[in-house]
């Protein structure tokens, strides 16, 4: 039987290799698998979580969707559409804020690092943030989520929150309880600059990633700075431990080739950091720079990005409608 997927990538601006490898690049194999049926969202209710400027933030929804357009994601095949335009997430998110814990949310690292020292200042939106994906998830009965590894905790935490909704309302599997898909290597791309740090889109160093809107040159120039050691590559696995930078590259290299480490390391050991990173380079513009380009003109067609959006917020809407209106049943409105 096929799966069912749900999976959303906010609209924050500078998507970046990471997102690809991580989330989008699977979305497309999702899709592409026979009798699975994907829903896929530009989640524009969580990048308000954090301030956006109005004008950027509807470019940005537009960007998103081109990104997942120009990665391979069909309009025909799986819905694409923006959160917002599906009233059912936000009134899902406060029936189910109502069933989540505060000591649940609590030990949620993602809102610890967001918020950094001064959490008092943090929104309140970015606290619920994980009780917000977990109403995503589960008004499409989803029943596998593809994420980055960074997103594994909040994916556990919806699951016990579909769990004591069905407990405590009586409603046995009432919200299907949803497994994580998650890349067994290199499910986290590491900066540029420094591989203990996530590749992410709010690095303030542009050199730390690589954004899927960059050109032939900013991609061979960031991959050119990226950071090494005095080492030479390796010949075995395991003497990739405390070295970080190296490991993420060969992991880059891996996964766009779909190939294991072991394969890469057997391929190109013993040769230079210089040599190395020509050839990394080479993939990842034969990988990034036709998704690039396609984002670049798509996003000037604005006109035919709203209407996929629009069309897919009507699919949606009718499968999030419905089972809204169960839940109200439920909770007894
Ligand atoms: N570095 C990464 N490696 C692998 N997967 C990643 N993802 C994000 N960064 C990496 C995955 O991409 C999907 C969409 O992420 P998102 O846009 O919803 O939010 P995010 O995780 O907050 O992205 P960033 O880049 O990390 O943003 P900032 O800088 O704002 O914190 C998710 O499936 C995520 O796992």
């Amino acid at each position: 039987m096929g799966k069912k997927i749900f999976s959303g990538v906010q609209p924050t601006g500078n998507l970046h290799l990471g997102n690809y490898i991580g989330a989008i690049k699977n979305f497309v194999d999702l899709q592409n698998q026979p009798g699975n049926e994907c829903v896929y969202c530009v989640v524009d209710l969580h990048a308000i979580t954090t301030k956006q400027d109005p004008k950027i933030l509807k470019d940005n929804i537009r960007e998103t969707t081109a990104a997942f357009l120009a990665s391979g994601i069909n309009p025909k095949k799986s819905i694409i559409f923006n959160q917002s335009s599906v009233s059912a997430h936000a009134e899902g998110s406060w029936i189910l804020g109502c069933v989540a814990r505060m000591g649940w949310l609590n030990r949620m690292t993602q809102f610890k690092e967001k918020a950094g020292k001064d959490k008092e200042k943090a929104s309140i939106g970015l606290y619920i943030y994980p009780v917000l994906m977990t109403a995503d998830i589960l008004l499409y009965d989803a029943s596998h989520v593809p994420v980055g590894e960074d997103q594994k905790q909040h994916l556990e935490l919806s699951r016990d929150i579909a769990q004591k909704f069905n407990l405590d309302f009586k409603a046995p599997n009432f919200l299907r309880v949803p497994e994580p898909l998650i890349q067994k290597n290199f499910s986290r791309i590491m900066s540029l600059k420094d591989g203990t740090n996530k590749m992410s889109k709010s690095d303030p160093s542009d050199l730390s990633r690589i954004n899927l809107t960059d050109t032939k040159d900013q991609i061979v120039n960031k991959i050119k700075k990226a950071k090494t050691d005095t080492e030479p590559l390796p010949d075995d696995e395991k003497k990739l431990n405390q070295r970080p930078e190296v490991e993420n590259l060969l992991g880059i290299y891996s996964s766009l080739n779909n190939q294991s480490l072991q394969d890469s390391i057997k391929e190109l050991s013993g040769k230079n950091f210089s040599k190395f990173k020509e050839i990394l380079a080479e993939l990842v513009v034969e990988k990034i720079l036709p998704i690039s380009t396609e984002i670049n003109s798509l996003i000037k067609d604005k006109r035919y990005i709203d209407s996929v959006l629009k069309e897919g917020g009507e699919k949606a809407n009718q499968i999030a409608s419905k089972k809204i209106e169960e839940i109200k049943k439920i909770v007894g409105f």
